[in-house]
């Protein structure tokens, strides 16, 4: 808390430093850019190459701090605001927050045809959207855009600033920094919900982000163990459950463990915890008759929206899940007696499922196989040290099924919608936030070619990530060609560019990568795959 006196741009920039915010990532011009008035309050600023990276990069990092770390991202009026939508619509249907602050045209030609409008044009994908227009209110109205980011569940809050405002004079400032508070779910209904999941035969958990964004991590495991009930994700879930746990299913997507889909369609009682239960291509769909559904989220306007539930339990995931295991601990003994039948029935699908896929997996084929490469990135890494995420395409799916993650948020799963490109600005926020980790995006043509120039922001910025391109020529599920050798692109943009067509060397080159990536430089491998669209849909079984 302070009291000074100063202009909307030193204002905001001292706000922002008082929410915690360490980055500001954009695209000039931007007063907190231009004036430096970020950099002075401390904040780091970072520009990228597109405005829509600079929203994924802030996105990865609210992701991977369980939206703790809340960032800013600013940009141009006009066409800055008009390429930014994408970037802030991903973060709205993936439910990541930041704090947009937009330009915007001087109040005197704000509502002029055709100038964009980012009040008007952002209201269906931010959390709020406001103008500023008063200087001695610039406190109020971002104070409400952190709020709303911080609060519930978590998405973009945006605040447009008229270009005229930016140098406008503050009154006295006083600003108190936003926080964040849980809600805890009703007691009966979790009551209710012990009761049913206690009674079941065949008992599922189906946790969401929620659990990442709650940190429910060992209550869910915890749940799991007292219930020995089998645990799926969802693919924005994936990594809330260790997926080399017994009782694992692994992710839910448009490909997927054939266990999951045998337990999805076998529970008389599925248990949603942290999820949304939108019904996507790259989520389940659970059967909604003939079982007992139960939806906790932390968002009543999930509830019903999709998906049928029986019962639902309103509240913060982790606060669900610890109430949940007192109460089903006082009803259950501590062993079931069916731990082993139901880890033996996890594991035999299990085990035949791999079997099935193994012939891809350690193909040896030219030119490699996709799968290859993600069974060997799979074997390579530590999965102690890292964050992953794949790209739209066939990568998602390559990915989503076939790598394996076991620490809480090792991976940032997406889905809700899917613009290419979204996996390296992750990539990059990641790191940010976890210098210390090896963070990885695998991606395809499409994905590259509308993004990829934003490795020079890795560069540039010292971003050191690790880059997997699966190289097919092509947007394999499009029949549309494409070419260009990227690794060279990689080197040419000053970090390590590797082009594999041995699928021998694939291995090896992953081990080049990682130390290449740990010695600090930001690394492209362009592996030179098969066209390849196969996935695990054993729903189509
Ligand atoms: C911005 C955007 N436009 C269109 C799409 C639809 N789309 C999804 S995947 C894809 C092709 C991806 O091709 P590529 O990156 O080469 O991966 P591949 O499937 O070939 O491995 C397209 C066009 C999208 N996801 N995002
Ligand atoms: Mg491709």
């Amino acid at each position: 808390m302070y009291l000074v006196t100063m202009n909307v741009t030193d204002a905001i920039a001292e706000i922002l430093a008082e929410e915690g915010v360490e980055h500001l990532i954009g695209f000039p011009s931007h007063p907190l850019f231009d004036d430096e008035a970020a950099k002075k309050a401390g904040i780091r600023p970072i520009v990228t190459r597109q405005e829509r990276t600079a929203a994924h990069m802030i996105d990865g990092i609210a992701r991977v701090t369980s939206g703790d770390q809340v960032e800013a991202f600013a940009c141009q009026h006009g066409p800055g605001t008009e390429n930014s939508v994408g970037g802030v619509a991903q973060s709205y249907a993936e439910s990541a927050p930041f704090v947009a602050l937009p330009a915007g045209y001087s109040r005197a030609k704000t509502n002029t045809d055709p100038k964009f409008s980012s009040l008007v044009t952002y209201q269906s994908v931010t959390k709020t959207a406001e103008q500023l227009t008063d200087a001695d209110a610039v406190g109020e109205t971002v104070r409400r855009a952190f709020q709303a980011a911080r609060n519930g569940r978590q998405r973009p809050g945006l605040v447009e600033i008229p270009k005229d405002m930016f140098s406008k004079e503050v009154g006295d400032l006083d600003y108190e920094p936003t926080s964040s508070t849980r809600t805890a779910p009703d007691p009966d209904a979790v009551a209710a919900a012990a009761d049913e999941l206690v009674a079941a035969d065949v008992p599922v958990i189906y946790a969401g982000q929620g659990v990442h964004y709650a940190k429910g991590w060992e209550p869910l495991k915890e749940l799991a163990e007292l219930l020995e009930a089998p645990v799926a994700t969802s693919l924005n879930g994936k990594s809330a459950f260790p997926e080399d746990h017994p009782l694992a299913l692994g992710a839910g997507s448009k490909s997927e463990p054939r266990q999951l889909n045998h337990f999805i369609n076998k529970a008389d009682v599925l248990f949603g915890v942290g999820c949304s239960f939108t019904k996507t291509a790259y989520g389940i769909t659970p059967p909604e008759e003939d079982n007992t559904i139960i939806h906790s989220t932390n968002d009543p306007s999930d509830v019903d929206k999709d998906v049928k539930s029986d019962l639902a339990v309103i509240g913060d995931a982790k606060l669900t899940l610890e109430a949940l295991i007192e109460e089903v601990e006082g009803r259950v003994d501590d062993d079931r007696g069916r731990y082993d039948d139901v880890v033996s029935e996890i594991d035999a699908i299990r085990e035949e499922w791999l079997a099935d896929w193994e012939d891809d997996l350690t193909d040896d084929s030219t030119p490699i196989n996709p799968y290859r490469v993600v069974n060997e990135l799979d074997n390579v890494v530590d999965k102690e040290n890292i964050i992953a995420t794949a790209d739209a395409g066939n990568p998602r799916d390559f990915m989503s099924a076939f790598f394996e993650v076991t620490e809480p948020l090792s991976y940032m799963g997406w889905g809700k919608t899917t613009q290419l490109g979204y996996s390296l600005g992750l990539a990059m926020g990641a790191k940010l936030a976890h210098p210390e980790k090896l963070c990885i995006n695998v991606w395809g043509d499409g994905a590259v070619g509308m993004l990829g120039m934003d490795f020079e922001t890795a560069t540039r910025e010292d971003i050191p990530v690790l880059t997997i391109y699966l190289n097919n020529r092509e947007m394999a599920s499009y029949d549309t060609p494409f070419f260009g050798n990227y690794a060279e692109v990689a080197e040419a943009l000053g970090g390590y560019g590797e082009r594999i067509e041995d699928p021998g060397e694939v291995a090896p080159a992953i081990r080049r990568g990682v130390e290449k990536v740990e010695n600090g430089t930001p690394t492209m491998l362009e592996f030179m795959t098969q066209k390849y669209t196969k996935k695990s849909r054993p729903d189509l079984e």
